[in-house]
């Protein structure tokens, strides 16, 4: 498929999706959510892609938002299509079998804020900015942000964030949790890409039952999520990669791990 507003690249195991609207500090129009979308669908149906890198074009944005100039001119019903486009899409990504990292390059307000959180983890330059500045315009984040913020970093910092529309740093992010590391701009890619291939390189049904089980048991009752451990451990018996990770152990040597996801 060929994409207008973003980049969607694979080299070996790792794709990389770069939203590609620099001037309009890659801004989030119905086309580009739509472009994401098809990215995010030909990457769960793939077998070669065991991880991914969301990121931005140029060295000045992440994704500062949704396009406020398209959103400005929706109807209702054009509004009501846009937030359902944008949250699908935030789910399907939060539910790829495969490891997403955000690299997040420079602003990510508002829904570039909720997309970044629906990676598995944020990884950002040093230049990076945070925040959910929706009030500032007279409406709320729509795009999961009040859920995946707090869930994230608490209530405190989610209340804090959503309604004063204030934007803090990389560093700021990370020490409330939201940000995993902070790197030099110039680092942030290479940092991601060697993060993502280290996790291309696991086996797949471990990868997958590790995402599962953090994303589905999160909102649960302990007595409950505890269990279903054990169902996904039994699982990774059933894949030639447990017994090739604890082979290559006891061989003192890396395993090579190839077990796909139906066998
Ligand atoms: N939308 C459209 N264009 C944007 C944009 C955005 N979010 N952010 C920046 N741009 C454009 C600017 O208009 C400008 O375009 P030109 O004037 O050059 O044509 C260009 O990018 C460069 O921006 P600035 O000139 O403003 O650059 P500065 O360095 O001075 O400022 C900034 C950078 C990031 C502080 C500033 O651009 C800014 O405040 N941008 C808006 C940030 C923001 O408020 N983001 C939140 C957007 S609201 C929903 C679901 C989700 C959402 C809504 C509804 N439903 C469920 C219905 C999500 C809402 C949002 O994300």
């Amino acid at each position: 498929m060929a994409y207008e507003t973003i980049l969607f690249e694979t080299e070996g195991p790792l794709a990389t999706i770069t939203v590609n609207r620099p001037k309009a500090l890659n801004a989030l129009s119905p086309l580009v959510v739509g472009e994401i979308a098809a990215a995010v669908a030909a990457i769960r149906d793939s077998d070669q892609v065991r991880a991914v890198i969301l990121t931005g074009a140029g060295d000045k944005a992440f994704i500062a938002g949704a396009d406020i100039a398209a959103m400005s001119q929706m109807t209702p019903l054009e509004g009501r299509f846009f937030s359902r486009q944008g949250q699908d899409v935030l789910f399907a990504l939060e539910n790829l079998p495969q490891p997403v990292i955000a690299a997040v390059n420079g602003f990510a307000l508002g829904g570039g804020c909720e997309i970044a959180m629906a990676c598995d983890f944020i990884y950002a330059a040093d230049n990076a900015k945070f925040g959910q500045p929706e009030i500032n315009l007279g409406i709320i984040p729509g795009f999961g942000g009040t859920q995946r913020l707090s869930r994230r970093v608490g209530k405190g910092w989610a209340m804090e964030l959503c309604l004063t529309g204030g934007i803090i740093s990389a560093e700021e992010a990370k020490a409330i949790g939201l940000v995993n590391r902070v790197f030099p701009a110039a680092e942030l890619m290479a940092a991601a890409k060697k993060a993502a291939l280290g996790m291309a390189a696991k086996g797949r049904v471990a990868t997958r039952a590790v995402k599962e089980l953090i994303n589905g048991g999160f909102d649960m009752a302990l007595e409950r999520a505890i269990p279903m451990e054990s169902e996904h451990f039994a699982t990774c018996f059933a894949s030639p990669d447990q017994a090739e990770g604890m082979k290559a152990f006891l061989e003192k040597r890396k395993p090579n791990f190839v077990g796909g996801l139906n066998k």
